[in-house]
């Protein structure tokens, strides 16, 4: 659960990054495939080029889906149930592989408003990614 500062946070800097779902979410995948080169295997009938069309309309379906959890701070594991079960039963990507993209979008998130991404809103948005991550694995057997 999270305090109603983290909620402020989250939600706050939500209202940042939705104007710009497809461009903030090309950026965070382009980052966790040159920093993470073994997380491109998930991704072999993509276009990973810099600026390509694959990456920013799956960016924007990824941000986006963290968008919907940050409306719904008290209901994550419901409003991403179904997201849950596309990971667990069809994509089963290494649980290993969610911190790795979660960091990739706090770096995207501090190049892009370095005023409003200070230590209290990252510790928030660090908490909530993780939320996020469990349940998007929470349904793995
Ligand atoms: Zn994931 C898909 C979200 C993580 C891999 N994803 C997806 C989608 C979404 C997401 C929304 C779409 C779906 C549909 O279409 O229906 N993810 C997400 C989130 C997260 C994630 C939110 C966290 C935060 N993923 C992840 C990771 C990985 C992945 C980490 C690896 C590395 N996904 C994936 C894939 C896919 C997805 C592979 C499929 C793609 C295509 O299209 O093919």
């Amino acid at each position: 659960t999270f305090s109603e500062a983290e909620k402020a946070a989250i939600t706050g800097m939500w209202a940042k990054i939705a104007p710009h779902t497809d461009s903030i979410g090309a950026e965070a995948l382009e980052r966790l495939f040159c920093c993470f080169p073994q997380t491109k295997t998930y991704f072999s009938h993509f276009d990973l080029c810099h600026g390509s069309k694959d990456l920013h309309s799956h960016g924007g379906k990824v941000v986006k889906a963290i968008g919907t959890a940050a409306q719904h701070l008290d209901s994550i594991d419901s409003a991403l149930s179904t997201l849950s079960d596309l990971h667990a039963q069809k994509l089963r990507v290494d649980p290993g592989n969610f911190r790795l993209l979660s960091h990739s979008i706090q770096v995207t998130m501090a190049v892009h408003f370095p005023n409003d991404f200070n230590a209290c809103t990252q510790a928030a948005w660090d908490k909530f990614l993780c939320k996020v991550s469990s349940v998007l694995v929470s349904k793995y057997r």
